[in-house]
This record gives C-alpha cells, structure tokens and sequence, in this order.
C-alpha cells in the first residue's frame, strides 16, 4: 500500500514565478513534436474547418507553449512542469472509453469511434481553482453527442468519469509517497454534462492532445474550476446518486462537487476574485484580471443553478 499523503495546493498568489520559469525554460526543448500522429489532423478535418465556434472568444488565446508546459495532471507528478516531463512514456493509442451504468446501451468506445464524432473547435477560458487561467482552443465534440448515443434511462441523474490507472506509465501513480487516492475520479450532474459547453477534447492547437494536457482524450466544462476537467478517461457511468469526486473527497471544504467558477466565494486560504492570465505575467499582483461569474459563461448556464444558494453550494 502506497502511503497517501494529503495535497495542500497553494493559489498562484504564492506561486514562486522564478521556479515555473526555471522549469519552462529547462522544458523548452520537448515543448515540440508533441502530436502523437493518432492521424486527428486528417480524420475529420472537413468538419472541424466547417463547423464555426458558436463561443468564439474575443480575448488573447494563451500561447501553446504555456498551455503545453504549465500543467496540473497529478499522476505525472505536481509540479507544473512535471506532466510536460514525464508523459512521455505514456501511451494513449490504442485506448478505450467505456460507458456503463444507468443507459440502455452501454458500450466501449475505441479511440477511432470517438475521433469519429463531427470535432468542432472550441475556444474557452480556463480557470483553475488555483487563481490562474489560460485561454485554449480545444478541439473536441459535445458529451451529449456521446451520452446520447448509450440511450440514458429516465432514473440516470449524474456523470460519474474516471482516468486510467497504470503505474508502470505515470510515475505520479507509482512510488511511496501518491499525491492522490486513484483513479482520479469527477462528476457532473446530468444537465451539465448535457450542455452544449461542455465538451470532450481530443486535441488542442488544432493538434492531437498532447500527454499532459490529457490525451488522448480529456472533459473541459468552462464554466467550472479546472479540476472538473479530468483528463485521461477510461470509463464514463451514468449514475442515480451524486458521484465521488476526488478533491471533494480529498478536502471538501476547499473543493466543492459544483466548483463553479465564482469570484464571490473565496477558497478558504486565498481569494477568488482575481486571477494571473498565463503568459501575461502578474503572479504578484500586478496585472491580474477579474474573475468572472461562471467564469464569463453566466448567461449560458447561470439557468441551471436556478434556486441553488451558490454560496452553500460551492
Ligand atoms: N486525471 C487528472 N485530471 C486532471 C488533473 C489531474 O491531476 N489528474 N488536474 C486538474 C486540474 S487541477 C486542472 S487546472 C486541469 C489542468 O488542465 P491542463 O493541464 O490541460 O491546463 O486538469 C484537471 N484534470
Ligand atoms: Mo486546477
């Protein structure tokens, strides 16, 4: 039995930027060549040039060599340039998703079934609950295309997800010390899941997913806190109750199953109300931007909190 040793993640407010410097300027040399040629680039390609994004962003997108090596992917270690590191033994072809739980038809998806899905590109911002964002052109295609085609029964009311489990390939998983119980498990209730935000990724830059961003395959729901985002899925289950998630689990007075984004409720060790856009500089205060409601997607999905005490309910 590994030991578990309880994570206390810090806001970007005491992140040393000397040291996420160091580590990218050291890093610099494999930032490149990251594409692992699963053939995105030509699968699909008519329909990822026709489809217009319906959220385009008038904001500066963050350069991709911040989004690709300024990471959080915990089973390759939890510095910010440990996944841009050592993921590089990792293998995200073959891979399969499986689909279980309260449908009609649960199935596995092989890595070409979900690349088949009509990708779109989609440019949103991220936020994490660490107080700092990125602005990331993913590419990807809607989870309610997928949860529609396993045929949902009417008691399903939550998405529970799930990352891969292989030690032998992430170092974070292997070891004495584990910053994390595994599998790195999220959830969404089945209305957010549903929503036409929240996609499933498979490529970023117009490029395949590199490792640390979550290849081959990872969740992006912008309008919540990064860590929602779970990266790496190896099963997907439509459940009744309201899934475990593991930094709920891991502290759940710092992280809640929600964790929409909202600048009025601050982590209990830092405030929520600014954030440092990366690759804008501002880790100490100078620069920093207004944390949005909803992370700036209020008008698309404040609806589905209607009634909810967003305080209460973080
Ligand atoms: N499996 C897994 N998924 C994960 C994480 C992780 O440690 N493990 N970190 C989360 C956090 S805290 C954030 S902010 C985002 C970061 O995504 P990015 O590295 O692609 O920017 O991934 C999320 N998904
Ligand atoms: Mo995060």
């Amino acid at each position: 039995m590994p030991c578990y040793r309880p994570p206390r993640i810090a806001g970007s407010e005491i992140t040393p930027e000397r040291f996420f410097l160091d580590r990218r300027t050291f890093l610099a040399g494999a930032a490149g060549g990251l594409a692992l040629g699963l053939g995105m680039e030509t699968a699909n390609a008519a329909a990822l040039k026709a489809a217009p994004d319906p959220y385009k962003l008038d904001e500066t997108r963050t350069p991709e060599k911040d989004v690709t090596s300024y990471n959080n992917f915990y089973e390759f270690g939890t510095g910010k340039g440990d996944p841009a590191a050592n993921s590089g033994a990792f293998k995200p072809s073959p891979w399969t998703v499986k689909i279980d739980g309260l449908v009609g038809k649960p199935r596995e998806f092989g890595l070409e079934d979900l690349l088949a899905f009509p990708l779109e590109e989609r440019t949103y911002r991220m936020r994490c609950v660490e107080a700092w964002s990125m602005v990331i052109p993913w590419v990807g295609f809607p989870l309610a295309a997928l949860i529609d085609k396993v045929e949902p029964l009417g008691s399903a009311r939550y998405v529970a997800f799930e990352t891969v489990v292989r030690p032998e390939e992430m170092p974070g998983q292997s070891g004495f010390f584990q910053p994390l119980p595994w599998p790195y498990r999220e959830g969404l209730r089945l209305d957010e899941a549903r929503h036409p935000l929240t996609i499933l990724a498979v490529g970023l830059y117009g490029k395949t997913l590199p490792n640390q961003n979550g290849a081959p395959i990872r969740l992006v729901v912008p309008w919540k806190y990064g860590f929602k985002g779970i990266k790496s899925i190896v099963r997907i289950s439509l459940t009744e109750t309201m899934p475990p998630c593991t930094w709920n689990l891991a502290a759940p007075d710092e992280y809640g199953f929600y964790a929409n984004v909202n600048p009025a409720v601050d982590h209990p060790r830092w405030s929520q109300a600014t954030e440092n856009r990366i690759g804008e500089g501002g880790f100490f205060g100078s620069n920093r931007r207004d944390t949005l409601p909803f992370n700036g997607y209020a008008e698309e999905v404040a609806s589905l909190y209607a009634g909810m005490d967003l305080r209460a309910n973080f």
